[in-house]
């Protein structure tokens, strides 16, 4: 069989790969068992990348494009699927509509086998006017005081479901820019009322093995109030809803300082944690790479899922897991990957936590000795196992040199043109 570049770079760097392994194998006193089961956690560990990612994203003042930005859906999966290629971290790709309609969902099937991925969830998009809409949303959508528009978002959402059945996907996510400028704009509790009822209307149109996920966020676009401002709102909405539908947490919807490892702890006590947007937020909404800013953050949220899934007493779903970020500096392709690499960095260091010991300290109420565990599992230096991981799979040693070392933009610049433009934000 013929030697792709891939490997062959792989090969040419493995020897001292093997020496770093070695060296943090017997750092960490990881016995074979206990490092194969690490390695295989890692490998499985896959995230989605969400279609509006992949160009550069803007802000209200301006956009920089990298050059070569996928302008279709098609070249959206072949990004998506070059990124997998080298990371063996994303094997899906999670659908925005409008803004990625498939014209021609069997091909798009096909492309995306070819590419090793399948659809993860499916987002609606009522926090912006389409050409041709017959209501405008710019006063709410499901919450909408006008019954038309309310109709209208929500047949806009069971349409995206259906696009969704085409190609395989079984999550429908509902973000709602919903919300108000000014007090005294909204009825508070009659918004509820009427976001609740058309919630429960996609929901019952949904077919009977999809789920739905429902964020919320604090602010903006909306700045006085949000219908869905926290995750008390989107659990009670989903308990109105029905046992398929369930919170998605999105690292960049809270406010500054909210202690989300103990929101994802509550969520997975009351078994409602369905999905997860990642992204780093120094300031607002994903404004930075996941794990840029605040890793340990990232760190105490993974312990959370952890301890989560070794305990039987908690009976929650599989947790869908989504990169919602769109960067406005770094080479979108390179801003993924690295995403995924710290994002897989929080997981294996949640998995190193010495969590008997954890809990007979906690038990004791040992304050210095807990703390103590988890900063011993946060320190480790976790890369050459996430690296194992990659090569086992078939991607690459370090994806980012890769990509660089082989001028993968500056290929996609020449086929697709300096000044293609992405759908999305
Ligand atoms: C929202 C929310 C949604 C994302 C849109 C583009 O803030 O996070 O998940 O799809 O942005
Ligand atoms: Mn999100
Ligand atoms: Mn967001």
């Amino acid at each position: 069989m013929k030697t792709s570049v891939l490997e062959v770079i792989n090969e040419r760097d493995v020897a001292r790969h093997q020496q770093q392994l070695e060296h943090v194998k017997n750092l960490l006193e990881l016995n074979e068992n206990a490092f194969e089961s690490i390695i295989r956690k890692i490998q499985a560990l896959q995230v989605a990348v969400p279609s509006w990612a992949l160009g550069t994203g803007g802000t209200r003042f301006g956009r920089f494009p990298a050059g070569g930005e996928p302008s279709n859906l098609e070249e959206k999966i072949e990004d998506v699927g070059l990124i997998h290629h080298l990371t063996q971290a994303t094997n899906s790709i999670s659908l925005h509509i409008p803004w990625d309609i498939p014209k021609d969902a069997v091909a798009i099937q096909q492309l995306l086998r070819t590419n090793g991925l399948t659809i993860d969830s499916v987002n609606s998009n009522t926090f912006q006017d389409q050409k041709d809409q017959k209501y405008s949303y710019k006063f709410g959508s499901l919450c909408h005081t006008d019954d038309a528009v309310r109709k209208q978002a929500i047949d806009h959402n069971i349409e995206v479901v259906q696009h969704g059945v085409k190609l395989n996907s079984k999550v429908l996510t509902v973000w709602l820019s919903d919300g108000s400028n000014f007090p005294g704009q909204h009825h508070f509790r009659r918004a509820f009322a009427r976001t609740l009822d058309s919630l429960q209307k996609i929901y019952k149109a949904m077919p009977s093995d999809w789920t739905m996920l429902i964020e919320y966020k604090p602010y903006e676009p909306n700045f006085y109030s949000m219908v869905i401002p926290d995750w008390g709102t989107s659990l009670q909405l989903s308990n109105g809803c029905g046992d398929r539908a369930h919170v998605l947490v999105d690292l960049g919807h809270h406010l500054p300082n909210t202690n989300i490892e103990q929101i994802v702890a509550r969520l997975l006590h009351f078994g409602r944690l369905g999905g997860f947007h990642f992204n780093g937020s120094q300031y607002g909404d994903d404004d930075l790479t996941t794990g840029a800013i605040k890793p340990y953050q990232l760190f105490l949220i993974f312990h959370e899922l952890v301890t989560g899934a070794n305990d039987a007493a908690v009976k929650n779903p599989g947790v869908a897991y989504m990169i919602d970020a769109s960067h406005n500096l770094k080479d979108p392709i390179e801003d993924l990957m690295n995403s995924l690499e710290n994002i897989r960095t929080a997981y294996a260091k949640a998995l190193l936590v010495d969590f008997s010991s954890l809990e007979k300290a906690q038990q004791d109420n040992d304050v210095t000795r807990c703390e103590q565990i988890l900063q011993n599992a946060f320190l480790a230096d976790v890369r050459p196992l996430l690296a194992e991981s990659r090569l086992r799979s078939g991607g690459s040693l370090d994806p980012i040199s890769f990509f660089r070392s082989q001028q993968i933009r500056e290929g996609l610049i020449k086929r697709r043109g300096k000044t293609s433009i992405a759908t999305g934000l």
